[in-house]
């Protein structure tokens, strides 16, 4: 068993090493050829157990996307070409004065840098990396609040799938279904060249992915139109349990390097304020995301319902029937009956549940990581270390794909993936529990 993990890190490490494109790293060869937001944080933690000044590479290429009023784009381009869509030319983002000179998209991703550069800065200390990159952390994380808290909640909202991280997620799927995509711009995908279409978004739902994007190049980008005109504006549970871990983690940088912490006070004060108020659904004991657009909670049951156990945002109480009415429950994501594998990423009681395609079901290494240090965060321990044990095995067994059969374990999507590498070394050599809130 030793042999063959050890076989498995010296693999691990030469995906990531053939992934690299000189200062940042590809998530796969061919349907991802550029860097992504928070493929690039995850990335980092597990670059750093090898190469710890690659991966500060990584984090400062990915900032180099960074975006005049702060926002750090979902994808970096890095002036290659490829024959991915959208290509940098779709996003039109010429047409904002804020974007930045280098080629990216026009919208962000999950905010799971601070926390990368906070476990970089703990395993591997470098005062210069970290003063350089703070204040850029900072801007970001000030930028959601100034330009992405619709109601003044503290809250944040998203207006495409895409910057979800969880694009076909079944929690967009009514929201979408009210868009009608209209003067599409001609486009032809390519995402189901290299992976079969049976696993990967609908065409529907493609169309209407970028029915958005043109909105916001008509809109050129301006923070206060997109809020005012997109249709797709959601209050994303586990994006905003995300960032609320990662102001957690910015504030202990901050306190490292001996900076005001009353701004990430206030926002983590607000938004705790807020978030069991906003998402919390009593009868069905889990957190709903919000469409503020309907003005309602999204009755959709996915994994994304662990992920607030990352930032302590769930009580005793609210932990305790996450786990034992949904994680283990014998039709939603318990192992057993029909799941082999935690944590499938959609109950196995909705009605849109698909154990292959994309997030609608299959086993994915980032998502249970987010879980497996929720769970440990709360205190379940057992069910922690079970998570990392599936994430291990499907990964050991079937190899460093991007998602996995939930029953079966088949490998699904794409082969030599980066964070699945990475995540493989960070699950068995990184500590479990995160870095104490208040270290
Ligand atoms: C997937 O998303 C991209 C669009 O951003 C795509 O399907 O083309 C998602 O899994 C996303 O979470 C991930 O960051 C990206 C690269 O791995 O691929």
């Amino acid at each position: 068993m030793a042999e063959l993990s050890d076989a498995l890190d010296r693999r691990a490490r030469a995906i990531l090493e053939a992934n690299s494109r000189g200062g940042f790293t590809v998530p796969s060869p061919h349907q991802y050829p550029h860097q992504w937001n928070w493929d690039a944080a995850v990335n980092a933690i597990g670059i750093a157990h090898y190469d710890p000044q690659r991966a500060r590479r990584e984090v400062l290429a990915l900032l180099s996307g960074q975006w005049r009023e702060g926002m750090v784009p979902h994808i970096v381009y890095h002036g290659r070409a490829s024959s991915y869509f959208p290509p940098y030319e779709f996003w039109q983002t010429e047409r904002s004065t804020r974007a930045p000179n280098s080629q990216t998209s026009g919208i962000t991703q999950p905010p799971l840098l601070a926390s990368a550069v906070r476990w970089l800065h703990r395993r591997h200390p470098d005062a210069d990396f970290l003063a350089c990159v703070y204040p850029r952390l900072l801007a970001w994380h000030q930028w959601f609040h100034q330009q992405r808290d619709a109601d003044g909640s503290g809250l944040v909202c998203l207006i495409h799938p895409w910057e979800s991280g969880t694009d076909d997620s079944p929690r967009w799927l009514e929201v979408l279904a009210r868009l009608e995509p209209q003067d599409l711009p001609p486009y032809e995908r390519a995402d189901t060249r290299h992976v079969s279409p049976a696993h990967r978004p609908t065409q529907a739902e493609y169309d209407r992915y970028v029915h958005l994007v043109n909105l916001f190049r008509r809109a050129g980008y301006e923070p206060r139109r997109l809020l005012e005109e997109s249709p797709f504006l959601v209050q994303d549970v586990q994006f905003n349990a995300i960032l609320y871990r990662a102001h957690e983690d910015l504030r202990a940088l901050a306190e490292d390097l001996d900076r005001p912490t009353e701004e990430i006070e206030g926002w983590l004060e607000a938004m705790g304020a807020s978030f069991g108020q906003r998402f919390w659904d009593e009868e069905a004991g889990l957190f709903h995301d919000y469409d503020l657009r309907a003005g309602r909670a999204i009755p959709v049951s996915t994994a994304a319902i662990f992920v607030p156990l990352l930032a302590g945002l769930a009580s005793q109480e609210q932990a305790e029937r996450l786990v034992g009415e949904h994680l283990h429950h014998p039709n939603r994501y318990g192992r057993g009956q029909g799941l082999r594998y935690w944590v499938t990423t959609c109950s196995a009681e909705e009605p849109v549940w698909e154990a292959t395609r994309y997030w609608r079901g299959p086993v994915w290494p980032v998502l249970n990581w987010l879980i497996c240090l929720g769970l440990a965060r709360a205190g379940y321990d057992r069910e922690a270390a079970e998570v990392r044990g599936d994430t291990l095995e499907l990964i050991g067994e079937s190899g460093f794909y991007e998602y996995f059969h939930p029953t079966s374990g088949q490998p699904l999507g794409a082969d030599r993936f980066s964070w699945s590498a990475a995540l493989w070394l960070e699950l068995r050599h990184g500590e479990l529990e995160l870095p104490s809130v208040r270290a």
